[in-house]
């Protein structure tokens, strides 16, 4: 991430973020008017004014992002407080005042919340009469963002050497360079299995033992040493021949399990204490893949539904897979971002690993952008193919004899705006007063919609996106039928997410609960049985708790290639090994 991302990341939490985004401000448009609706939000919430409502939101932040929120807020009290005294005070009106939003030459007015007086141009003209009152506020602005991301040690950090760093998707503390971490964030143990010497490359989790693991574990399995009795080693006793076989998601923001907890954008329910966890969710770029429905495999206190996953089930047919699993789920990727970038993080050795099930899910970003044009802009199905035709013949040169490739479908985003255009989205909880409707204009006025085609109230265009998702769906399969390797079979997975809705809501549930609350974007899951897996790769936990077992069953079904058998050595394995060594 550049500093300009980093920026925009911020900008959602309390820290301004002063480089302009696409038109009208962009993405620090969006980040400012859900800042400052918050805050009036706590305020009015506590019967206190706006200014107290930002001094409020700065203490529930952990106390390291305290000093830069407290910076900001007192640098744009002035401007708020004369809104505020002038009556024209509204997220938008103060955001233009503030000149993070703006209304550009032949650009409409981009509005969360509903319109007064006349319009917002207008009320900021009366606080910003002049031009060169805009500039002033304009540079005065400018300078407080670059004082603040250069200011306060943490978020330098973070703004400029761990983003940058994670622009290649790879573990950020690794001393050995083997693609394995020993921390949990940054790319770490969250996404891959941790290394147990991060100091020797040789040693990491999917190693085919080195000697046995006569002497020390070399991959990570927890399994190492020699039986008295017999004098074999353990590896041998109970690996040998049980098929081990690793977990590789190469993936988008599903399948690593994008989430942004609710009751940071809900006034009524931020308290202090809720952004406790903001620095691990920002050093985890908001993905939650430890508990994703691919390569989940603990147990999180902050949810309330267990972990499953095709890892962790991996694990419970054979103990020797322990720690095989690498999240290579990206937000926003795509066949072009995969082909291009994102599968070369990927660790296998062809003659050293063992053989590995690869699942390509990529459900949705190659129809989705926030151009205005946004069809044009669409990949064509024959690109779809290409990219992903040039994927498979980079995995051909990683993955070990006898691995699997498993490539989905895409999803149909209609289900989308169908289930939640007229619903109330958490920042309109206090007053009932934003639709997701309204969060998708404005995110399209922007141009910064994660993806207009679906988040759209043209029905369509949503026809036409779901068209082309299709299109393109059907360019994997045929690339599927076509693609001979001698390393890896393949197969290609149908999921239909209109499928799941229906019976969700057959079956009593509300067709809402299948959708991340906050971003009104990603599937989600409060469910009961039989969730088609791959909707799943997604958000909440017994979605993916369900999802993977569906996905076990259905592989068990049409795939069961791709299913590891049970290890017989498994009691054993834990009798002697214990936890081994855990995560
Ligand atoms: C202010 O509102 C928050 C909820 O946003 C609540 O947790 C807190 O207790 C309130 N404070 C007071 C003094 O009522
Ligand atoms: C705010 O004022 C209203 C009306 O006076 C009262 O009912 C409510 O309890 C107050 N809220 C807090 C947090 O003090
Ligand atoms: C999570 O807990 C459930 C039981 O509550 C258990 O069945 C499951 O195996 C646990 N999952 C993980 C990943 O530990
Ligand atoms: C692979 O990715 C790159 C993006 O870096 C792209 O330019 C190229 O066209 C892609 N497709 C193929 C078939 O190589
Ligand atoms: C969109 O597709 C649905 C389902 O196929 C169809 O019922 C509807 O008429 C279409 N709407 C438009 C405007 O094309
Ligand atoms: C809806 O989208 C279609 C396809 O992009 C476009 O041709 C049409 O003009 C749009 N309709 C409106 C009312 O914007
Ligand atoms: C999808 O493919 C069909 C058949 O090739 C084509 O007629 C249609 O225009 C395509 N739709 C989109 C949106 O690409
Ligand atoms: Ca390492
Ligand atoms: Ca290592
Ligand atoms: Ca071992």
């Amino acid at each position: 991430m550049d500093l300009k991302k980093c920026m925009v990341v911020f900008s959602l939490f309390a820290v301004v973020a002063l480089v302009r985004g696409k038109v009208n401000g962009g993405s620090t448009c969006a980040g400012c008017t859900i800042i400052v609706s918050l805050a009036e939000q706590i305020g009015e919430i506590n019967n206190e004014t706006v200014v107290q409502g930002f001094q409020r939101l700065c203490n529930y932040l952990p106390a390291s992002y305290q000093p830069p929120c407290k910076t900001f807020v007192a640098s744009v009290e002035p401007t708020i407080q004369q809104l505020i005294d002038e009556k024209f005070f509204t997220p938008d009106v103060a955001c233009q005042a503030l000149t993070l939003c703006t209304v550009d030459p032949g650009q409409p007015e981009c509005h969360l919340y509903p319109l007064v007086n006349k319009g917002l141009a207008w009320s900021a003209s009366q606080i910003l009469p002049t031009r060169a009152a805009r500039e002033k506020q304009y540079h005065k602005m400018r300078k407080l963002g670059s004082d603040i991301c250069d200011g306060f040690p943490i978020l330098k950090g973070i703004c400029q050497f761990v983003y940058q760093r994670l622009d290649d998707h790879e573990p950020l503390v690794d001393a050995d360079g083997d693609r394995f971490s020993i921390i949990e964030t940054l790319r770490g143990t969250h996404f891959r299995g941790r290394d147990c010497d991060d100091v020797d490359s040789s040693v990491h989790p999917g190693k085919r033992a080195i000697d046995g693991d006569r002497h020390r574990d070399s991959n990570c399995n927890g399994i190492y040493g020699v039986d008295p009795k017999t004098g074999k080693t353990y590896e041998e006793l109970l690996c040998d021949g049980t098929g081990q076989l690793g977990v590789i998601l190469l993936g988008d923001s599903a399948g690593a399990h994008f989430h942004i907890p609710e009751n940071w954008v809900s006034a009524p329910d931020i308290s202090l204490g809720a952004f406790e966890i903001l620095p691990d969710v920002l050093a985890d770029e908001f993905d939650w893949p430890h508990l994703s429905s691919m390569t989940g495999y603990i147990n999180s206190s902050l949810v309330k539904w267990p972990t499953d996953s095709a890892y962790y089930r991996m694990w419970q047919m054979n103990h020797c897979n322990h720690r095989d699993y690498q999240n290579l789920g990206v937000n926003g990727a795509r066949s072009s971002s995969m082909n291009g970038t994102i599968q070369y993080s990927m660790s296998r050795d062809q003659k050293m690993d063992h053989p590995a099930l690869v699942i390509y899910s990529l459900i949705g970003n190659d129809v989705c952008n926030g151009h205005p044009d946004t069809i044009a802009h669409m990949t064509t199905p024959e690109e779809m193919r290409a990219n992903f035709h040039s994927t498979l013949k980079f995995l051909d040169t990683k993955l070990p004899k006898g691995s699997h490739v498993i490539a989905t479908s895409m999803a149909d985003g209609r289900i989308l705006y169908d289930t939640l255009h007229d619903k109330i989205h958490p920042l309109g909880n206090w007053r009932q007063d934003v639709t997701y409707s309204d969060l998708y204009e404005f995110l399209n006025c922007l141009q910064i919609s994660p993806c207009m085609g679906w988040m759209s109230s043209n029905e369509t265009l949503r026809n036409l996106t779901s068209q082309r998702a299709a299109n393109l769906s059907r360019a994997l399969e045929m690339e599927v039928g076509a693609y001979k390797s001698t390393n890896f079979d393949l197969h290609y997975e149908v999921f239909d997410i209109t499928k799941v809705l229906k019976k969700w809501v057959k079956e009593g549930g509300h067709a809402k609960d299948l959708i991340e609350p906050v971003d009104g974007f990603h599937p989600s899951q409060k469910q009961t049985s039989e969730m088609s897996c791959l909707v799943l790769q997604t958000t909440q936990q017994l979605a993916n708790f369900l999802s993977a077992k569906k996905f076990w069953e259905d592989l068990d079904k049409t795939f069961p290639n791709g299913i590891v058998k049970m290890n017989p050595h498994n009691n054993q394995i834990r009798e002697l090994f214990g936890n081994q060594g855990g995560y």
